[in-house]
Formats: structure tokens, C-alpha cells, sequence
């Protein structure tokens, strides 16, 4: 992958005509990516030494547990001019996705009877969304100094997003391991342009944990297993979304009923208490998924999930694991002759994994009977 230098014809801006004042160009960039829609936009270096250490230690510890791509890079994903050669700056972007909401997210994780799914996932797939906005203003930057290079990541390419981010000054690596903002909390996107110009760079952004450890007394799974230490093998969003096997039986009764990914250890963050809901009409709710119940959606037929799914994020998973997550909720549920009856109605179902994840959750029904 390299820099994609794109020639444009020369114009009053053109960096060979003036030379660049790349002090303005910083500020500039910072207010046309709050005109295209981020809520921050934050510059950095390509320094990530101490993070390079932390990832090593993850990855040595297997804590990426199937996730080969996360190993798959080398050094790479923490060396930016690797990955991008001729890379020397990051701009990092934020965009918030919280929607509006039929049912809260508190409320339907109160109702075992109801599919709770993480909330950044209610609506369409955010990467061509943010991937759009990130080459618009690419192109704003392009009009002003002319041809340059660039590349347009968000959770495309081997990166390390929250290390960048929090060095370009967006918010600290909170004791979840998600990126939080003083005064926007954490339910956003990360995307990134990497990018041949020499702007200026912020200062990083401080930590504000504090003696606070509430996501990691929250965390249904005990996934966090130390202060910013994630074993994504336990993280019911690892289980439900990038798992593509069996769940362990130790984490089915844990999951409860979430279906698809994981809220919870930011859900008790205090600095989501100052989180913003999301203006993108691509971040709403569709085909119901904020209030839908988890019988209505182990009744979709392949074809009815494949076209309910069309340009949202879930599709990816597949209908086999879609149904496996759903039949451990309804393990999880109180056991009515409707949620038997459709238990049932899988049992015969062509594939092992999805037979095997209905046994086991009609063996807790019949257990719980006893
Ligand atoms: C792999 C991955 C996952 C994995 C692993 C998560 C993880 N923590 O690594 C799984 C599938 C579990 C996952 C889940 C989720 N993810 Co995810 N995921 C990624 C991905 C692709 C890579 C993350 C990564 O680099 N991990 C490597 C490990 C080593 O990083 P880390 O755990 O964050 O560790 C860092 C620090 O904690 C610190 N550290 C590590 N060890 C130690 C030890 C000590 C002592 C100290 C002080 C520090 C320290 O250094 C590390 C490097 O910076 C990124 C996209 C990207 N390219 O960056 C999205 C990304 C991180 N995910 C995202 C989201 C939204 C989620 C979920 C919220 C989705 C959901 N609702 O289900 C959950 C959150 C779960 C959680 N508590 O983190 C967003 C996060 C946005 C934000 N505000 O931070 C990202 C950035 C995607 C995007 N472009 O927006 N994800
Ligand atoms: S997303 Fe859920 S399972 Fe994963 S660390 Fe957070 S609370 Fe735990
Ligand atoms: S819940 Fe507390 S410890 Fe966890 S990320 Fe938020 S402030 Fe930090």
C-alpha cells in the first residue's frame, strides 16, 4: 500500500505556487471535518512505541483468540510509515454513533424475552459512511495545497486506532480499552487519514479513569481481566460477532441476552453520562432492532435476514451464527411453550453448530423444569 498521490491541476493554493502555512492547514482540516459531520479531529505523529509493547504482550498472551488478522501484519499495524510508506502525519477523526432509540438500551437488557444488540450496530455499517466523509475531506484538503498524498482508514486496515487517536489528542484509552472523551464520552467511530503532510501535531489527551473500575466489575464475562487489559476471548462482542465456531458453554449463560456484541462496560462509563445522540440518519434503528423480541428474529429465514441486513454490519456474521446467538439468549430466557415450540423447530436444523447451540438451550429449559 502506498501514499496515493493524486494530481490535480495547479490553482492559487498549490503548495509549488505558495508555500504551505501549515499551521492554518491544521486548523483548517480541524474545522472542514467538523463541517463533513466528526465531532473531533485531532493530529499526531507515527510514534506508537509504548502501545507496540502493549499489542506484542496481547498478541504473545493469544488474547486476540481467532482473530488472525490482528497477528497477521508484523509491526505494521503499530508503525504507520510501514503500512503507508511516506506516511508522517495521522489525522484522527471521531464520529459519534449513539441513536435514537424506540427502547432504551437499560431496557431491553432488563427483558430477557427482548434481542439486545450493541447499539453502534442498530443501523446501517458504518465504514463506507465514514470512509466517504474521510476522502470528502481529503479532497477539501487537496483543493487548498493541491496533489498530496493520503490514505483513508476506519477499521479497514491493519491500524491501531485508539493508540493514534489518543496520541492526536481525542480522548484516553479508558480501563475498557475503548477510546473516551472528556466531553463526548465513548459511543463514536475512530477513522483516520494517514497523509504525506507535515501539519503540526496536538498533544495527546490525559487519562481520567481515576480509582474508578466499574466496567470491569460490570463485564458479565470478567473479560477485562486487568486496569486496560481486554482477553477478547471472554468479550461477549468477540463471542457473538467474531467467533465463527461453537461458544464455550462456560459464556452462554453469561451472555444473557445480547445477541450481537457487547455495551455493557460502557454503558456504566461515567463519561458517557455527557454523550451526544448521533444526527447521521445512517446511525438510526432499522427493521426494529432497538425493540425487537428474540423469537421474532429466530424466525427470519435466511433470505428474510439476508435482505434485513442488506448494508448493516450484522450481515457479515452469517445467518448460522445469527441463529446460534440467538438460540443461547433463548437458552437464557424464561422457558414459555413459544420459545420451546421455535427451540424445537431447529432441532433438525443442517448445520451442527446451530443443533448443538438448540440442545443446549432446551437441556437448560428441561433442567430448569426439574
Ligand atoms: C480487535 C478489535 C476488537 C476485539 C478486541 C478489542 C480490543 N480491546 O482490542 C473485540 C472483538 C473484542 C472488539 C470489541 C469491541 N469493539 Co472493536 N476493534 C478491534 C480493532 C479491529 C483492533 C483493536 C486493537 O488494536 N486491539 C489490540 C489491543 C492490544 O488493543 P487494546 O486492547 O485496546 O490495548 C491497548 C491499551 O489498552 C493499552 N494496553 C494494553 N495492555 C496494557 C497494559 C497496561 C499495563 C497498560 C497501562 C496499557 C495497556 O495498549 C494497547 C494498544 O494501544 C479496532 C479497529 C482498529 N483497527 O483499531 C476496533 C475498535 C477498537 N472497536 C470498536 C468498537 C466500537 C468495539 C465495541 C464497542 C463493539 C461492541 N459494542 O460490541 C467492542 C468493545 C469491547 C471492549 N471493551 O473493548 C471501536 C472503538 C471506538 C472507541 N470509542 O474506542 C474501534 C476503534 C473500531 C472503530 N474504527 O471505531 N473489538
Ligand atoms: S463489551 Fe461486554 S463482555 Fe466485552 S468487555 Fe465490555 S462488558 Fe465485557
Ligand atoms: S467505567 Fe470507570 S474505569 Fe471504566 S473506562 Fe469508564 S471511567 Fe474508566
Amino acid at each position: 500500500m502506498k501514499l496515493s498521490s493524486k494530481s490535480s491541476p495547479s490553482q492559487p493554493g498549490d503548495a509549488a505556487l505558495n508555500p504551505v502555512d501549515f499551521v492554518l492547514l491544521a486548523s483548517q482540516i480541524k474545522q472542514w471535518g467538523r463541517e463533513l459531520g466528526f465531532q473531533a479531529v485531532g493530529i499526531t505523529d507515527t510514534v506508537l512505541d509504548k502501545d507496540e509493547a502493549h499489542l506484542l504482550q496481547w498478541l504473545a498472551r493469544n488474547r486476540h483468540g481467532e482473530m488472525d488478522y490482528m497477528q497477521r501484519h508484523g509491526r505494521k499495524r503499530s508503525r504507520p510509515a510501514q503500512l503507508v510508506p511516506g506516511t508522517v502525519r495521522v489525522i484522527s477523526v471521531r464520529m459519534d454513533y449513539w441513536p435514537e432509540q424506540g427502547d432504551t438500551a437499560e431496557q431491553v437488557l432488563d427483558n430477557p424475552l427482548q434481542a439486545y444488540l450493541s447499539r453502534y450496530a442498530l443501523g446501517r455499517d458504518y465504514h463506507k459512511l465514514l470512509r466517504k466523509r474521510l476522502q470528502q475531506l481529503a479532497r477539501r484538503i487537496e483543493q487548498q495545497v493541491g496533489a498530496f498524498g493520503y490514505r483513508a482508514f476506519t477499521d479497514s486496515a491493519p491500524v491501531l486506532e485508539k493508540a493514534l487517536a489518543q496520541k492526536a489528542g481525542l480522548g484516553w484509552i479508558g480501563k475498557h480499552t475503548n477510546l473516551i472523551d472528556e466531553k463526548g464520552g465513548s459511543w463514536f467511530f475512530l477513522g483516520e487519514l494517514f497523509t504525506d503532510l507535515p501539519l503540526p501535531v496536538d498533544a495527546p489527551a490525559t487519562p481520567h479513569c481515576g480509582t474508578c473500575q466499574a466496567c470491569i466489575d460490570v463485564c458479565p464475562t470478567r473479560a477485562i481481566v486487568a486496569p486496560y487489559q481486554l482477553d477478547a476471548r471472554r468479550c461477549i462482542s468477540y463471542l457473538t460477532i467474531e467467533l465463527k465456531g461453537a461458544i464455550p458453554e462456560e459464556f452462554r449463560p453469561l451472555i444473557g441476552n445480547r445477541i450481537y456484541g457487547c455495551d455493557d462496560c460502557q454503558l456504566v462509563c461515567p463519561w458517557n453520562r455527557f454523550a451526544q445522540t448521533s444526527r447521521e440518519a445512517d446511525f438510526m434503528p432499522r427493521q426494529q432492532l432497538d425493540t425487537a423480541t428474540l423469537l421474532t428474529l429466530f424466525q427470519w429465514n435466511e433470505q428474510t435476514f439476508l435482505d434485513s441486513t442488506q448494508g448493516s454490519a450484522i450481515r457479515r456474521i452469517g445467518y448460522h451464527s445469527w441463529l446460534r446467538n440467538i438460540a443461547v439468549a433463548l437458552g437464557n430466557a424464561p422457558g414459555d411453550k413459544a420459545i420451546i415450540a421455535a427451540l424445537e423447530d431447529k432441532l433438525d436444523y443442517p448445520s451442527d453448530m446451530v443443533r448443538e447451540h438448540v440442545s443446549w438451550a432446551l437441556d437448560r429449559h428441561r433442567t430448569a423444569r426439574r
